[in-house]
Protein backbone atom coordinates (compact mmCIF):
# COMPACT_ATOMS: atom_id res chain seq x y z
CA UNK A 1 0.00 0.00 0.00
CA UNK A 2 0.80 3.57 -0.62
CA UNK A 3 -0.01 7.17 0.27
CA UNK A 4 -0.78 9.20 -2.57
CA UNK A 5 -0.69 13.16 -3.02
CA UNK A 6 -4.19 14.53 -2.33
CA UNK A 7 -4.50 17.39 -5.35
CA UNK A 8 -5.64 20.89 -3.92
CA UNK A 9 -8.41 22.47 -5.43
CA UNK A 10 -6.35 25.68 -6.53
CA UNK A 11 -3.60 24.12 -7.62
CA UNK A 12 -4.94 21.20 -10.02
CA UNK A 13 -7.82 21.19 -12.51
CA UNK A 14 -8.30 17.64 -12.38
CA UNK A 15 -10.68 18.57 -9.26
CA UNK A 16 -13.06 19.83 -11.54
CA UNK A 17 -12.96 17.30 -14.90
CA UNK A 18 -15.77 14.53 -14.64
CA UNK A 19 -14.31 10.46 -13.67
CA UNK A 20 -15.09 7.58 -15.96
CA UNK A 21 -16.60 4.86 -15.40
CA UNK A 22 -14.80 1.51 -14.10
CA UNK A 23 -15.14 -1.11 -17.40
CA UNK A 24 -12.89 -4.01 -15.61
CA UNK A 25 -12.06 -4.21 -12.51
CA UNK A 26 -7.82 -5.68 -12.30
CA UNK A 27 -5.17 -5.62 -10.17
CA UNK A 28 -4.57 -1.78 -10.43
CA UNK A 29 -7.68 -0.99 -9.41
CA UNK A 30 -7.54 -2.65 -6.49
CA UNK A 31 -4.21 -1.23 -5.56
CA UNK A 32 -6.23 2.15 -5.87
CA UNK A 33 -8.71 1.23 -3.82
CA UNK A 34 -5.97 0.04 -1.28
CA UNK A 35 -4.10 3.18 -1.59
CA UNK A 36 -7.21 5.35 -1.38
CA UNK A 37 -8.04 3.82 2.19
CA UNK A 38 -4.84 4.42 3.26
CA UNK A 39 -4.64 8.04 2.58
CA UNK A 40 -8.28 8.80 3.83
CA UNK A 41 -7.38 7.37 6.93
CA UNK A 42 -3.69 9.07 7.02
CA UNK A 43 -5.38 12.37 6.30
CA UNK A 44 -7.75 11.61 9.39
CA UNK A 45 -10.86 11.89 6.63
CA UNK A 46 -14.29 10.09 6.37
CA UNK A 47 -14.46 10.03 2.76
CA UNK A 48 -12.35 10.03 -0.93
CA UNK A 49 -13.16 9.89 -3.79
CA UNK A 50 -10.31 8.62 -7.12
CA UNK A 51 -9.82 12.48 -8.44
CA UNK A 52 -8.90 13.37 -5.18
CA UNK A 53 -5.65 11.56 -5.78
CA UNK A 54 -5.17 12.55 -9.76
CA UNK A 55 -6.92 9.12 -11.26
CA UNK A 56 -10.32 10.44 -13.13
CA UNK A 57 -11.94 7.30 -11.84
CA UNK A 58 -15.91 6.42 -10.48
CA UNK A 59 -14.63 5.07 -7.10
CA UNK A 60 -14.88 6.37 -3.59
CA UNK A 61 -14.17 5.50 -0.29
CA UNK A 62 -15.97 5.93 2.89
CA UNK A 63 -15.75 5.46 6.52
CA UNK A 64 -17.37 7.26 8.98
CA UNK A 65 -16.08 4.94 11.84
CA UNK A 66 -18.18 1.79 11.13
CA UNK A 67 -16.24 0.03 8.88
CA UNK A 68 -14.46 0.63 5.27
CA UNK A 69 -17.29 1.16 2.19
CA UNK A 70 -15.65 0.83 -1.42
CA UNK A 71 -17.74 1.76 -3.99
CA UNK A 72 -16.79 1.42 -8.10
CA UNK A 73 -19.59 3.09 -10.27
CA UNK A 74 -22.01 4.37 -7.59
CA UNK A 75 -25.19 6.27 -8.50
CA UNK A 76 -27.29 7.43 -6.22
CA UNK A 77 -30.88 5.35 -6.75
CA UNK A 78 -32.69 7.08 -4.28
CA UNK A 79 -32.91 9.57 -2.17
CA UNK A 80 -35.84 11.76 0.59
CA UNK A 81 -35.34 14.47 3.18
CA UNK A 82 -32.89 16.77 3.38
CA UNK A 83 -30.24 18.17 6.29
CA UNK A 84 -28.24 20.94 6.27
CA UNK A 85 -25.06 20.66 8.03
CA UNK A 86 -21.29 21.62 8.21
CA UNK A 87 -19.11 19.78 5.46
CA UNK A 88 -15.44 20.04 4.62
CA UNK A 89 -12.92 19.18 2.24
CA UNK A 90 -9.78 17.24 1.80
CA UNK A 91 -8.84 19.01 -1.56
CA UNK A 92 -10.39 22.29 0.20
CA UNK A 93 -8.17 22.97 3.72
CA UNK A 94 -9.46 25.36 5.91
CA UNK A 95 -12.70 25.92 4.76
CA UNK A 96 -16.53 24.71 5.77
CA UNK A 97 -19.80 25.35 4.91
CA UNK A 98 -23.44 23.98 5.92
CA UNK A 99 -24.48 22.56 2.60
CA UNK A 100 -28.16 21.29 1.85
CA UNK A 101 -28.03 16.91 0.97
CA UNK A 102 -30.94 14.57 1.27
CA UNK A 103 -31.12 12.89 5.20
CA UNK A 104 -31.32 9.62 3.41
CA UNK A 105 -29.71 8.17 0.11
CA UNK A 106 -29.67 4.80 -1.27
CA UNK A 107 -26.54 4.53 -3.54
CA UNK A 108 -25.94 1.51 -5.94
CA UNK A 109 -22.70 0.43 -7.41
CA UNK A 110 -19.69 -2.46 -7.58
CA UNK A 111 -17.78 -3.67 -4.47
CA UNK A 112 -13.96 -5.03 -5.44
CA UNK A 113 -15.06 -8.28 -6.58
CA UNK A 114 -17.33 -6.85 -9.06
CA UNK A 115 -20.83 -7.80 -7.52
CA UNK A 116 -24.02 -5.17 -6.95
CA UNK A 117 -24.10 -4.02 -3.29
CA UNK A 118 -26.51 -1.00 -2.33
CA UNK A 119 -25.36 1.43 0.50
CA UNK A 120 -28.03 2.56 2.82
CA UNK A 121 -27.40 5.89 4.34
CA UNK A 122 -28.84 8.38 6.85
CA UNK A 123 -27.77 11.49 8.34
CA UNK A 124 -23.21 12.02 7.80
CA UNK A 125 -23.46 8.55 6.01
CA UNK A 126 -25.76 10.08 3.30
CA UNK A 127 -23.73 13.48 3.32
CA UNK A 128 -20.23 11.47 2.89
CA UNK A 129 -22.09 9.32 0.06
CA UNK A 130 -23.40 12.94 -1.85
CA UNK A 131 -19.88 14.23 -1.20
CA UNK A 132 -17.95 11.57 -2.86
CA UNK A 133 -20.08 10.99 -5.79
CA UNK A 134 -19.87 14.84 -6.15
CA UNK A 135 -16.51 14.73 -6.49
CA UNK A 136 -16.76 12.54 -9.89
CA UNK A 137 -18.54 15.14 -11.54
CA UNK A 138 -16.02 17.56 -10.41
CA UNK A 139 -18.41 19.13 -7.86
CA UNK A 140 -16.99 20.42 -4.93
CA UNK A 141 -19.05 21.41 -1.67
CA UNK A 142 -18.05 25.61 -1.71
CA UNK A 143 -19.91 25.02 -4.91
CA UNK A 144 -23.15 24.23 -2.69
CA UNK A 145 -22.09 25.95 0.47
CA UNK A 146 -24.34 29.10 1.34
CA UNK A 147 -21.88 30.41 3.78
CA UNK A 148 -18.14 29.13 3.79
CA UNK A 149 -16.22 29.66 6.69
CA UNK A 150 -12.78 29.19 8.00
CA UNK A 151 -11.89 26.46 10.40
CA UNK A 152 -10.56 26.92 13.66
O1 LIG B 1 -13.25 14.24 5.75
C1 LIG B 1 -14.29 14.68 5.27
N1 LIG B 1 -15.29 15.08 6.07
C2 LIG B 1 -16.58 15.32 5.64
C3 LIG B 1 -17.48 15.88 6.53
C4 LIG B 1 -18.78 16.11 6.17
C5 LIG B 1 -19.21 15.79 4.90
C6 LIG B 1 -18.32 15.26 3.99
C7 LIG B 1 -17.01 15.02 4.36
S1 LIG B 1 -15.94 14.29 3.22
C8 LIG B 1 -14.40 14.81 3.81
C9 LIG B 1 -13.28 14.10 3.07
C10 LIG B 1 -13.29 14.50 1.61
O2 LIG B 1 -12.90 15.55 1.21
N2 LIG B 1 -13.83 13.66 0.79
O3 LIG B 1 -13.95 13.96 -0.50
NI1 LIG C 1 -14.03 16.12 -0.59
Amino acid sequence: MALRQIKHYKKDSILRKHSKPVEKIDDRIHILLDDMAETMYHADGIGLAAPQVGVLKRIIVIDIGDGLIELINPTIIFEEGEQFEAEGCLSVPGLAGRVKRPSHVIVEGLDRHGEEVEIEGFGLLARALCHEIDHLDGILFIDKASINYEEE
